[in-house]
């Protein structure tokens, strides 16, 4: 769906006049974000995910502006000069100005544009920004805020690339500004004081109150309305962050986030109603994987085997052929991202499988990155063990094979008796020695800095899960993101979750959710709530979600134990489907794939300039 190229456009900010029809081939979109090229959280994914399509509407004249960080530049960017003019000019002005501006092309699909700017370069500014944020709009932000100190001059810098954009423009610029969250927020804010000619959307993913609020503890959506925003800010001591964000989405022409929980959290928590909802998509093609999703899931799911059989070696006293694999995986928010609720299901899980004799083990990973000082030494013997027995099992099948031939060459059937010698026999037990162990196979794969306080850790000394023979659900914590360089578990997060059974995601606090959303589209099954964006957008747009492998847990209308035990009935129906029914399920999840492309649902992210443009004489600015 092209975006329209030919807008009727009376008014831009109240600046400027056009009566006659302007092409939109002369619009340029600016899309900002500190996730540009740096991974940090979900953000990133909407970008990365959303870049080829943005890049094919808005060809040349789409450009990404993210801080610049060398790492990430190496291994993710191609720099290159400025292909457009008008930008040209604008980066060699800033550069000879003190900043440090670089411009390419990331290397992710859709190659787009990406302009990456050194805050750090521009340090020697911050106090002079932050003086000048505090005469203009009376926001202070601490020397110790590391985060807000980026936020400020990564804010005066974008702001500084518009404005100058703008100023090297020959004709009246038909410029559109899309900052995503807090931490981009401020240069929006600063193009509306500015009066600069620039047409400005807000997207916030989250708000900070509501990821604070609920981690700690309170009745969050009952009260939604109740709270004293000032005094909670405060007392978390991210009043100064809560106030960019509220600036942000009060100054943006349109405001939006990404699903209808969130745009009701913002309405009570930043006292504005998101104009328009713009769910999160994704890059669809790049996951699919015609019919072959099936053969990648036997695949992977073989590489966690062996993985599983070297963690658990000298205790491998389950059929790993009944083993399911199930996962939680992101950002370590302990309860927001429902990994409390996951732990206490899987005790009571454990109980079900235990006095209903069930012959199904269940292995369940935490995929969530804390502190950590590296892989723990058990962790990695148990790979090398397994190595080990593989490789003596290779040896003695070459000794055995060279005699089989050796028997068959002279006309005789083999003597299965001899096949094997002493010498043989003592390097295998040699081997079935070295397999002994005297502790049960390890919880968490790493050295973790704070063992003692850590949630997950405590939570599972709690609930008494440790691996033991008697229990028929296993947990591995894996307390870093996933790589297909690392030498315990080399595999891409996407090939472990293709290798997985079901993606448990019980979040309390989740604005959308992409790895459900990922699960899907891998035709992987998932467990998501009604408290999440993905969640609540597929109870609307499917009749009976879980008939397609898509678990809505009640974490709204239910206390939290009803809600665990809801947990744990679905866990244990999933354990007794058989491989058939496995199969059948994941075909027919892998099916809801186009709802959730962004082909799909970047229409209305491409709708949004248009219906900017063609309704911006209803805008005055201040
Ligand atoms: C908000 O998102 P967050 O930044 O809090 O993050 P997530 O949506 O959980 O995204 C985490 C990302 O981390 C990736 C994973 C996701 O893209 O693929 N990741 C990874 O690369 N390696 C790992 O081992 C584990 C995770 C908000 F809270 C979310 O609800 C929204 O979905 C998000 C986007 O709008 O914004
Ligand atoms: N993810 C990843 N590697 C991992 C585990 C997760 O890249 O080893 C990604 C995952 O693909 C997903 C993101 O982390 O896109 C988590 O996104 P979600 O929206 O679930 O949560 P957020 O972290 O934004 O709250
Ligand atoms: C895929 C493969 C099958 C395999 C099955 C295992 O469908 O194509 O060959 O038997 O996965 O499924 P399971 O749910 O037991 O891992």
């Amino acid at each position: 769906m092209p975006l329209a190229r030919s807008l009727s456009v009376t008014s831009l900010s109240g600046l400027e006049e056009w009566d006659e029809e302007f092409d939109v081939e002369d619009a340029v979109l600016f899309e900002i974000a500190w996730e540009v090229a740096n991974k940090v959280g979900g953000i990133y994914t909407v970008i990365q995910t959303k870049a080829r399509l943005t890049s094919e509407e808005w060809g040349e004249n789409y450009f990404l502006v993210g801080p610049y960080v060398e790492s990430n530049v190496r291994t993710q960017v191609e720099l290159i000069e400025p292909t457009h003019p008008t930008l040209k000019r604008t980066i060699e002005k800033m550069n000879s100005s003190g900043c440090k501006v670089y411009f390419g092309r990331w290397l992710i699909e859709g190659s787009p544009y990406v302009i990456l700017i050194d805050v750090g370069f521009t340090a020697w500014s911050l106090d002079t920004w932050k003086s000048e944020l505090w005469d203009l709009c009376g926001i202070g932000v601490p020397w110790f805020d590391r985060e807000a100190n980026d936020a400020v001059l990564f804010g005066f810098l974008t702001a500084w690339l518009l404005g100058e954009y703008a100023a090297q423009c020959d004709e009246p610029p038909h410029i559109v500004a899309h900052f995503h969250e807090w931490l981009a927020g401020l240069g929006l804010v600063l193009c509306r004081q500015r009066q600069l000619s620039v047409a400005t959307i807000f997207t916030t993913h989250a708000t900070l109150l509501g990821r604070y609020l609920c981690a700690g503890n309170v009745d969050f959506y009952n009260k939604l309305s109740e709270f004293n925003l000032d005094k909670e800010a405060g007392d978390r001591q991210i009043y100064h962050r809560y106030c960019l964000e509220r600036a942000a989405a009060h100054c943006a022409h349109v405001f939006t986030t990404v699903s209808q929980i969130t745009a009701i959290e913002a309405e009570h928590l930043l006292k504005r109603k998101p104009d328009i909802v713009t769910p999160n998509g994704l890059n669809v093609k790049k996951f699919s994987a015609v019919h072959e999703f099936q053969n990648l899931h036997a695949q992977s799911k073989n590489r966690i085997q062996e993985f599983v059989r070297g963690h658990f070696y000298g205790h491998l006293d389950f059929n790993l052929d009944k083993c399911l694999f199930l996962f939680i995986a992101g950002r370590y928010e302990f309860s927001n991202k429902g990994a409390d609720l996951f732990l206490e299901s899987l005790a009571r899980l454990n109980y079900l499988l235990r006095v209903n004799h069930s012959d199904v083990t269940v292995i369940a990973f935490f995929i969530m990155p804390a502190r950590t000082n590296n892989f723990n030494v058990e962790t990695l013997k148990g790979q090398a063990v397994r190595k080990q027995l593989w490789d003596t099992a290779q040896t003695v099948k070459e000794r055995f094979g060279k005699k089989l031939y050796e028997s068959l060459l002279v006309g005789q059937l083999p003597d299965v008796s001899k096949m094997l010698d002493k010498e043989d026999f003592t390097i295998m037990k040699r081997a079935i020695f070295a397999t002994q162990r005297q502790c049960q196979p390890p919880i968490c794969t790493h050295n973790m800095l704070e063992d003692s306080s850590d949630p997950i850790l405590s939570c599972v000394r709690r609930i008494g899960l440790f691996n033991s023979s008697a229990d028929r659900v296993k947990i591995i914590f894996h307390p870093e993101f996933l790589s297909s360089t690392s030498p315990l578990l080399p595999m891409d997060y996407e090939d472990f979750v293709r290798g997985c059974h079901l993606g448990v995601f019980p979040s309390y606090y989740e604005p959308w959710g992409y790895t459900p959303a990922e699960c899907t589209v891998m035709g992987i099954p998932s467990v998501s709530t009604n408290l999440s964006g993905f969640g609540c957008f597929m109870e609307e747009h499917i009749a009976d979600p879980s008939a397609y492998g898509i678990y809505i847990l009640d974490r709204r209308f239910r206390g939290v134990d009803e809600s665990c035990n809801q947990l744990t009935s679905f866990l244990f129906q999933f354990c007794k489907q058989s491989r058939r029914q496995r199969i059948i399920q994941r075909n027919r999840t892998e099916r809801l794939s186009d709802l959730l492309d962004w082909r799909y649902l970047g229409r209305v992210l491409l709708q949004i300039p248009k219906d900017y443009f063609c309704s911006c004489k209803n805008f005055r600015m201040t």
